[in-house]
């Protein structure tokens, strides 16, 4: 089998087409006893803020017909930790890695920004837009047009030209393809998408919702056509802003699927949990699905799916 299975996130090259997906495996460093991290397409870290966060009440998961809701709730050591315990790992060891920030307000965004601009080793920063703005009721950054593009826009000019920005959408919004358009015109050099879905499971014993936070991200194979569409619709119209695709990605056929549908790299998620080498193992059976329909390349597939009718 010969396939080339390199890609790119616009300048971003990538020497593998699957990376982790944010929060799925923390900063990379557990999966070393499982392969080569430096191998895989890259690191998306769990995402960041500037404090240490002990995140939401728990129970954080609850398992759901073909996926899993989690309620983490940003659990993290905050930037200055991250910085000299984290990113110095990946960088010690030579993986490409896209840091995912999160911010409580677009001020915060900034701020993050700014303090990683001159910290050396990171290939793409992916701006977590799909939490709560606690400046605006808790709203969701990534559900208004305003609120995403005054994140993107601050962020950019925190952060250097060289390194692409990514940002990362939710499917729970009537039209995602619009906010697309204003992250893009705002300054963002790709997408990630999709995040997680909001969801509940509730015990009917206990008679009350089964994840501390009361609400959770719904992941997994269960949101698998949400997110193909989301990345066929938006690819159709921004077809020169490349996406990193994501949802609920088992094998190496589902990965197939994302890249016709106009993905240029994958996430690799809640499948990680299970199968910690996942990630390894998707990228190699991409190439023999691709050798099996005699592709030679992931670059040629990418977007295939839109030529058809
Ligand atoms: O930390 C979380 O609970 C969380 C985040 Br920041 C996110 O972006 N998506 C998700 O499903 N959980």
């Amino acid at each position: 089998m010969s396939v080339d299975l390199s890609t790119s996130l616009g300048s971003l090259k990538l020497s593998a087409p699957t990376l982790t997906a944010s929060g799925c495996a923390a900063a990379g460093r557990e999966l070393a006893q499982f392969g080569d991290v430096s191998t895989l397409g890259g690191v998306v870290t769990k995402s960041i803020m500037l404090n240490a966060r002990s995140g939401r009440p728990t129970p954080r998961m609850a398992e759901t017909p073909s996926g899993m809701l989690n309620s983490i709730g940003l659990q993290g050591p905050g930037i200055e930790q991250f910085i000299e315990k984290d990113l110095s790992w990946l960088t010690e060891n030579g993986v490409t890695t896209i840091v995912s920030i999160a911010g409580g307000s677009v001020a915060e965004f900034g701020e993050l920004a700014r303090r990683l601009r001159d910290v050396p080793g990171i290939a793409a920063l992916e701006v977590n837009i799909s939490c709560p703005n606690v400046e605006s009721r808790g709203q969701v950054f990534a559900c208004n047009h305003e609120s995403s593009s005054d994140v993107i826009r601050t962020v950019r000019s925190e952060w250097n030209d060289e390194t692409p920005i990514l940002a990362k959408l939710t499917p729970d919004v009537t039209d995602i393809v619009s906010i697309a358009q204003s992250v893009v015109e705002a300054g963002a050099n790709g997408l990630s998408m999709i995040n997680t879905l909001l969801g509940m499971v509730i015990d009917v014993d206990a008679m009350k919702p089964m994840l501390g936070g009361k609400t959770g991200g719904l992941s997994g194979p269960a949101i698998r056509p949400v997110a193909v569409r989301a990345v066929y619709q938006v690819h159709a119209a921004l077809p020169d802003t490349p996406i990193l695709g994501m949802g609920g990605i088992r094998n190496g056929h589902d990965a197939l699927e994302f890249l016709a549908a106009g993905a240029s790299a994958l996430s690799i998620g809640t499948v990680v949990f299970g199968d910690p080498s996942a990630p390894w193992r998707i990228a190699r059976e991409l190439g023999e699905e691709l050798d099996k329909r005699g592709y030679q390349s992931v670059r040629e597939v990418i977007g295939k799916a839109h030529q058809a009718g």
